[in-house]
């Protein structure tokens, strides 16, 4: 018979871990109908090896071994491969991600979610023991894939290892995942109307080590770029830039009317030419780079451009305040200075009408 749900479980080094997550399981699931797939990279220290021998005592077992790859991503996607269940779920070896939840998340895919994510960043979430320093790098991962990625924003936490989909999401999809963020992925390319979280504890790892390291920042770089691009919104960051570049000009031309040729004050030349090139701005990114964003309506458009004039201004300030800084404190040529302060500005802009003028 075929179960209802099957486990995904990649592992890597995790022999202490592995008996004592399927005897949780077992002890979380005793009333489900349900198979778990371990899917290991050849580790080391055997944990394949002792898996195989744990079939015996676990008939909902399936063992699969890789021998020449060594990425988590994919390695789920191998578990996919071999599954029966009508709904997947995906969680780690080494019991940070708790099983219990696995009940709670069946629940709301039985109200109708068709992904259901186990959440660290929702009310009732947490994460034990973590420094402000991998905190800080969890939300900045967090909020570059918001910022790229406009689909993952339904979700708080996207970057999540622990979650739970209908089969029906992937079918038809291809996958092309690298590195960690297996969700990511699905949450881009995936079928599926309603996402949902439940909110879990990311317990500290009890035994064993983990196998994140620093090359998988390149690996979520590469992968968030490779989402990005196909969705169109690399695209939206050079259009940006474009408009921008065309402000400027349309910035000097004004200056050079008003000032240069009618003869009005510097100062008040510069603010009119200044502000008629941010309307000129927000215009071609209302109906160019962002035309597929923002609510109907006048009035909404007028506080889009008011939210637009907003930015600008703090970008403007960004800008006079790096160049101050670098010119200051460490002497650096103005024009060059600028170079970077024009840069931090454009990043700013670029970020928050995305993330806030045209987020919807
Ligand atoms: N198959 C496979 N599993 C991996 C690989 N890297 C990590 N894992 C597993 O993925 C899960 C999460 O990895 P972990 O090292 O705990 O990452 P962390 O929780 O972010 O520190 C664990 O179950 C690991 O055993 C890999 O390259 N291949
Ligand atoms: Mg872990």
């Amino acid at each position: 018979m075929m179960p209802l749900l099957s486990i995904v479980v990649p592992t890597y080094n995790e022999l202490e871990n592995v008996p004592v997550l399927l005897e949780k399981v077992k002890d979380a699931l005793s009333d489900t109908d349900f198979e778990v797939i371990i899917v290991d990279d050849d580790s080391p220290d055997g944990t394949a090896e002792l898996a195989e021998k744990l079939k015996k005592n676990y008939d909902f077992l399936k063992v699969i071994k890789r021998k020449n790859e060594r990425d988590l991503a994919t390695a789920v996607l191998e578990g996919f491969k071999n599954s029966e269940g009508k709904i997947l779920t995906v969680m780690d070896a080494d019991l940070q991600h708790p099983p219990e939840k696995i009940i709670e998340m069946l629940d709301e895919i039985e109200k109708g979610a068709d992904i259901v994510v186990g959440s660290r960043y929702i009310p009732g979430g947490e994460i034990e023991h973590w420094s402000l320093n991998r905190k800080f790098y969890s939300k900045g991962a967090r909020a570059i894939a918001h910022l790229l990625l406009p689909k993952s924003r339904a979700v708080k936490d996207p970057l999540s290892g622990f979650f739970m989909l209908r089969r029906s999401v992937l079918e038809g999809v291809e996958l092309h995942p690298i590195g960690y963020k297996i969700l990511l992925e699905i949450l881009i390319r995936g079928n599926y109307k309603k996402v949902e979280e439940v909110p879990i504890t990311f317990k500290d790892r009890e035994r064993g080590t983990s196998s994140l390291v620093f090359n998988e920042y390149g690996k979520y770089t590469k992968h968030l770029l490779r989402l990005s691009w196909d969705e169109g919104e690399i695209l939206r960051f050079f259009k940006f830039g474009l408009v921008g570049i065309s402000g400027v000009f349309v910035n000097e031309g004004l200056l050079w009317l008003f000032w240069g040729t009618m003869g009005i004050y510097l100062a008040l030349a510069s603010v009119i030419s200044v502000e008629l090139s941010i309307i000129w701005n927000f215009m071609w990114n209302e109906v160019w780079t962002f035309h597929d964003r923002g609510k109907e309506g006048v009035r909404e458009l007028f506080k889009r451009m008011g939210k637009f004039n907003l930015v600008s201004f703090v970008g403007l300030v960004l800008n006079v305040s790096v160049l101050m800084f670098l010119h200051v404190a460490f002497g650096i040529y103005p024009l060059t200075a600028n170079i970077a302060g024009i840069a931090v500005a454009f990043i700013w802009n670029f970020a928050a009408n995305n993330l806030w003028t045209w987020f919807d």
